[in-house]
């Protein structure tokens, strides 16, 4: 959709601003799987990887930056907005711009910094923003012209008028968190609508009431939810239907933690017939009439943040929500509503032992969880993980080195485990995504899966490789610290560690 200044401008003789904003492409995982540690796979392998790279890229979730689609939306006069995505296209550095805006995630930055020197280096202005920036501002003054901090919605338009009059100031910070009541039509016009999966991305919330101790979005969002007014997100909904009749996909933390809300919107939305996917708490289940309105307005999947499947698992980090008594129940009763579920776990966490893959595995087997999405406890930097671990020398980095701390797809062990020593943690938790990941149980879960049996039977396909490829990487990593660090691998775990020194 051509912007309405462009004419007005052009008109009065004035040059139109070009704004570019960049969203990085992560290392590995979601973004397509590649190995973080082997340096020098096999020819074969190389095949192999490039060829299911793309495809599962595609098939996972290839959504739109939905920050960078907000900020594009907001009108400046004299300013046109496009995005560059770096996971389908090139930087467009020989092309004219004016300024350049990033989006920097902590396990990214790096890249980020890279490209925005590459364009200061040419002369162009470049701001950063996103969940880095808020957490470790300082860190990325030296790779900006101006940092945003915090949620930018409002910001943004304060930093183009500053930019068109040549007043950019060096930090704006979001003093307050915006006011999501507000109307604030989204636009698709910088995106290429058909080169994602979907472009539906719709936020009704943000903050999240709850505090695991290895999440940093109450940090980032806080703790008090703020919710869209529901009018204007069934108006959304009947906009993005017009340009593109794919799944919505929710991105709310957690979809169902305002039940009444929850309850409202999306009886509001059962006259559309969307399809929609989102993120939930396993409490659904419990949230019986919440559990019908979804199922009655499209719902065909949702994330559930299972982390770990005893209390002994989940408690040390704060994650309470999570009973064990209720937590098989209520998956079951999820599914069969007809919701598919994505359980996501954690393994290694403080409570966990060699026993606990064997009660994941039987977990998965009891509910039908359709697809299993199994991580290894990943210290963020910024979460009150990180700062606990760096405090009981238990992180494999240096703190210092944040960036040690990249993201990638269970292919790296980033902290010791609290109770398994690191070789055996490797071991075992090798030995369970292979016992979870084979083509026997891809097709079973397809059969099986109350809805969207195809999409289930390409993640479970696309998971025998992700996983394969992390347990390469993490036996490469284990090589490597066998030969350089044999310190790490001592079969006195931290638990150990800490009850001699009680004892001496
Ligand atoms: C949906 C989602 C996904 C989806 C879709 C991602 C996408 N294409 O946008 C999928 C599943 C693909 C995904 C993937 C990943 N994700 Co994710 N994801 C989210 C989630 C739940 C919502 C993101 C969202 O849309 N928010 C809504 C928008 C409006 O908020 P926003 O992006 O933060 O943007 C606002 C501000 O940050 C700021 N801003 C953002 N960019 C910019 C740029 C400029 C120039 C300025 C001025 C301001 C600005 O202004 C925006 C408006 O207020 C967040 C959690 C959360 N609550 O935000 C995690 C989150 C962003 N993801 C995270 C991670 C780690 C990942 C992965 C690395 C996981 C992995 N191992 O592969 C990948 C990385 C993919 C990538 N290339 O970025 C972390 C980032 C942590 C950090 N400190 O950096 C978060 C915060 C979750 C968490 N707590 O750990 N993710
Ligand atoms: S992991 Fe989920 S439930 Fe826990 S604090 Fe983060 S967003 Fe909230």
């Amino acid at each position: 959709m051509p912007r309405p200044y462009g004419v007005t401008y052009f008109t009065l003789g004035l040059a139109m601003k070009k704004v570019l904003l960049i969203f990085t492409r992560s290392a590995s995982g979601v973004d397509g799987p590649r190995a973080v540690y082997d340096a020098l796979p096999s020819k074969f392998q190389q095949w192999k990887d490039g060829l299911l790279q793309a495809a599962i890229k595609r098939a996972q979730f290839a959504v739109p930056p939905m920050g960078l689609m907000l900020l594009s939306s907001v009108e400046v006069a004299g300013v046109e907005q496009h995005i560059c995505d770096m996971r389908f296209e090139e930087l467009p550095l020989d092309e004219h711009w004016d300024l350049v805006g990033i989006t920097v995630h902590t396990g990214l930055a790096k890249t980020a910094f890279a490209v925005a020197d590459e364009f200061r280096k040419r002369g162009v202005k470049v701001v950063l923003g996103g969940p880095h920036v808020t957490l470790f501002p300082d860190s990325c003054v030296e790779y900006a012209d101006a940092i945003v901090l915090g949620e930018a919605d409002e910001l943004w338009r304060d930093v183009l008028e500053d930019f068109k009059q040549n007043t950019l100031k060096p930090r704006y910070v979001a003093m307050e968190f915006p006011d999501l009541s507000a109307p604030r039509p989204v636009s698709k016009h910088a995106l290429k609508i058909h080169r994602y999966f979907t472009t539906n991305l719709i936020q009704t919330s943000r903050g999240c009431p709850y505090r695991c101790d290895f999440c940093n979005v109450y940090v980032m969002n806080g703790h008090t939810m703020r919710h869209r007014n529901i009018d204007e997100v069934v108006k959304e909904v009947e906009r993005f239907l017009v340009d593109d009749d794919r799944v919505f996909f929710f991105v709310d933390d957690t979809v169902n933690a305002d039940v009444s809300y929850a309850k409202e919107l999306f009886t509001r939305l059962i006259p559309y017939k969307i399809r929609w996917v989102g993120q939930a708490t396993p409490l659904l289940g419990q949230q019986p009439e919440l559990l019908e309105v979804f199922a009655k307005s499209g719902c065909s999947g949702l994330l559930l943040g299972i982390e770990g499947v005893t209390n002994e698992s989940n408690k040390p980090h704060r994650k309470f929500q999570n009973m064990e008594h209720t937590l098989a129940r209520n998956v079951k009763a999820i599914r069969k509503a007809g919701i598919c579920v994505y359980g996501s776990f954690i393994y290694g966490l403080d409570g966990d032992t060699l026993e606990t893959p064997h009660a994941i595995e039987e977990f998965i087997a009891e509910t039908g969880v359709d697809i299993p999405g199994i991580n290894i406890l990943r210290p963020i930097p910024g979460t009150p993980l990180f700062d606990r671990l760096a405090s009981e020398g238990r992180l494999m980095f240096p703190k210092e080195d944040i960036y040690a701390f990249r993201y990638s797809w269970g292919q790296e062990l980033l902290c010791k485990p609290k109770q398994i020593a690191i070789e055996d943690f490797i071991e075992s938790y090798s030995a369970l995504t292979k016992r979870l990941f084979t083509f026997k149980h891809a097709a079973l879960r397809a059969v099986k899966a109350p809805c969207i049996n195809q999409a289930i039977a390409l993640f479970n396909l696309s998971y025998i490789h992700m996983y394969g490829l992390s347990r390469r990487d993490l036996h490469t990593q284990l090589e490597r610290l066998k030969s350089e660090q044999p310190e790490m691998l001592t079969t006195e775990t931290p638990m150990q560690f800490f009850e001699t020194k009680v004892q001496v």
